[in-house]
C-alpha cells in the first residue's frame, strides 16, 4: 500500500485551529447564529475587497447561489452551459425550470467552446453560463460579445476560480454576476458555502432578498425567495481561512510543480496547464491520459484506489449523460464530441495543505510505473 491513510481529491484546507475556536466561543457569548450576522458580514466585505466587486452577497452554498442568481436575473426558457461541469451548474437551472442547453467545449482548456455556443442561441435562449472550468477562466470577452450581440444575460460560475485572475483582473467582476462556491473540498471553504458576487447594485438587492425569503423588513415580503443564508459558524470558518489563502496557494503550487515534474518525462499523461501570468489556485491536479493510454484509465483508477489514493474521473460522463438530461435530450452526445473525449481521458489528483510534494512525486511515479505494467 502506498500510503496508510486515503489521500482525498478535495480533502480540506483549514486554517487556525485556534482562531476558529476563539471566534466559535464568541458565539456562545453573542447567541447570534444566522440571518447576516457579525461574521457573514465581515466575509463578505473581505472577499468583495478582495475581488474588487460592489457586492458579495454570501449564500449557504455554491448550488443555492446559482439558483438564487438564475432567478434574480429572471433567466428562463434556455440558458447554454457546458456540459462538461458539475452536476450542480446544469441543475440549479433545472430546479428553476429553465432548460439547460450543452455546449461543447475547447479540447485544450476543457472551458466552453464559442462557437458551440453561437451555433446554439435561438428566440428561447435567455442567457449563458460560463463555467471558469479547474479555476482558469472561460472566454470571457467571447462570451460577452455573443451575449452583448444576442442580448443575453452572462452569468458565470466561478466554483473553481476563487482568486485567480483574468487579463489581470481578479474572477468575480465578469458578466451580470459571478457564482462562488465555498464546499469543504474547495480550496477556500466555509465547511458549506458560495456567494454572488456582482457590481450591479439592483441585482445584488435582488439576491439578498431571495436569499431571506424576500423579506424586506419584519413583517413584509416583497418577493419570492427561498433560505440561502449563510450561518455564522460557516462564516467563522471563512474569516480563519481566509487568513491562511496564501499558504494554501502555495502549498497547492508546490504540489503542482512537483506533479510536473515527474509527469514531464512522460508521453502517455499531460498535466493540464495553469496560465502562470495569472493569479491561479491551483487546486485542481487534472491529469489527461493520451489516446495510446485512454483505454487503461478506469483500470489505472482502481490501481490508485487500491493504493489509497482517491483519484477521481471528474466531470465524467458529462452533465447530458446524466439524469434527467439523458432521457430529456438523448441526442445531445452529438453536438459535444470535445466534451466526450475529454471526460473519458481526465483523472483528477489529490492536492491541498494535506498533501505533501514528496506524496505528489510517489503518485506520479506510480501512476507511470502501472501505465508501463499494462505494456503499452
Ligand atoms: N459549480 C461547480 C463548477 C462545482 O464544481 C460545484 C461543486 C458547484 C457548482 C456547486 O457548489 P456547492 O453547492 O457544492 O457549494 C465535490 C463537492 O461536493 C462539490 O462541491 C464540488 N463542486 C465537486 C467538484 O466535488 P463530490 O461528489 O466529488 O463530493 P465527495 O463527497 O465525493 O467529496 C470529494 C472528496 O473530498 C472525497 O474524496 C472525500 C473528500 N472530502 C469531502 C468532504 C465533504 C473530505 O476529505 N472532507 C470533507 O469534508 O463533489
Amino acid at each position: 500500500m502506498l500510503f496508510p491513510e486515503p489521500l482525498h481529491v478535495g480533502c480540506p484546507n483549514m486554517g487556525s485551529e485556534n482562531e476558529f475556536q476563539l471566534l466559535v466561543t464568541g458565539l456562545f457569548d453573542t447567541k447570534w447564529l444566522s440571518n447576516s450576522g457579525r461574521f457573514v458580514q465581515q466575509l463578505e466585505h473581505q472577499i468583495a475587497d478582495y475581488l474588487g466587486v460592489r457586492h458579495c452577497v454570501s449564500i449557504c452554498n455554491g448550488t443555492v447561489a446559482l439558483e438564487i442568481a438564475i432567478r434574480a436575473l429572471g433567466l428562463t426558457g434556455e440558458v447554454i452551459v457546458p456540459s462538461y461541469t458539475f452536476i450542480a451548474t446544469a441543475h440549479a437551472l433545472n430546479w428553476q425550470g429553465v432548460k439547460p442547453v450543452f455546449a461543447d467545449i475547447n479540447e485544450k482548456t476543457h472551458n466552453i467552446d464559442p462557437e458551440s455556443v453561437r451555433s446554439l442561441i435561438n428566440p428561447k435562449t435567455s442567457g449563458i453560463i460560463g463555467v471558469h472550468i479547474w479555476g482558469e477562466p472561460s472566454p470571457i470577452r467571447e462570451l460577452e460579445e455573443i451575449a452583448s450581440e444576442n442580448g443575453l444575460k452572462l452569468l458565470f460560475d466561478a466554483g473553481h476560480a476563487f482568486g485567480n485572475t483574468y487579463k489581470g483582473r481578479m474572477i468575480g467582476g465578469f458578466g451580470e454576476a459571478e457564482v462562488l462556491s465555498f464546499h469543504a473540498t474547495k480550496f477556500f471553504n466555509t465547511f458549506e458555502g458560495g456567494a454572488v458576487v456582482t457590481n450591479d447594485d439592483e441585482l445584488a438587492e435582488r439576491v439578498k432578498l431571495m436569499r431571506n425569503f424576500g423579506f424586506n423588513g419584519l413583517d413584509r415580503v416583497v418577493s419570492p425567495g427561498t433560505n440561502g443564508k449563510m450561518t455564522e459558524v460557516c462564516a467563522a470558518m471563512g474569516l480563519v481561512n481566509f487568513d491562511s489563502l496564501d499558504s494554501f496557494v502555495s502549498r497547492n503550487k508546490s504540489n503542482y510543480v512537483a506533479y510536473d515534474e515527474v509527469f514531464s518525462s512522460c508521453k502517455m499523461l499531460n498535466l493540464l496547464e495553469f496560465d502562470t501570468q495569472e493569479e491561479r489556485n491551483y487546486q485542481y491536479i487534472v491529469v489527461e491520459l493520451n489516446p495510446q493510454a485512454v483505454r487503461h484509465r478506469d483500470r489505472l483508477i482502481d490501481d490508485l484506489h487500491s493504493e489509497n489514493v482517491r483519484a477521481r474521473k471528474y466531470f465524467w460522463p458529462g452533465c447530458h449523460m446524466m439524469e434527467p438530461y439523458q432521457s430529456l435530450f438523448p441526442d445531445a452526445y452529438r453536438h459535444l464530441p470535445n466534451t466526450s473525449k475529454v471526460a473519458e481521458r481526465v483523472i483528477v489528483l489529490p492536492t491541498g495543505t494535506s498533501v505533501e510534494s514528496s506524496d505528489c512525486r510517489r503518485i506520479g511515479e506510480f501512476m507511470i510505473s502501472r501505465l508501463m505494467s499494462y505494456g503499452i
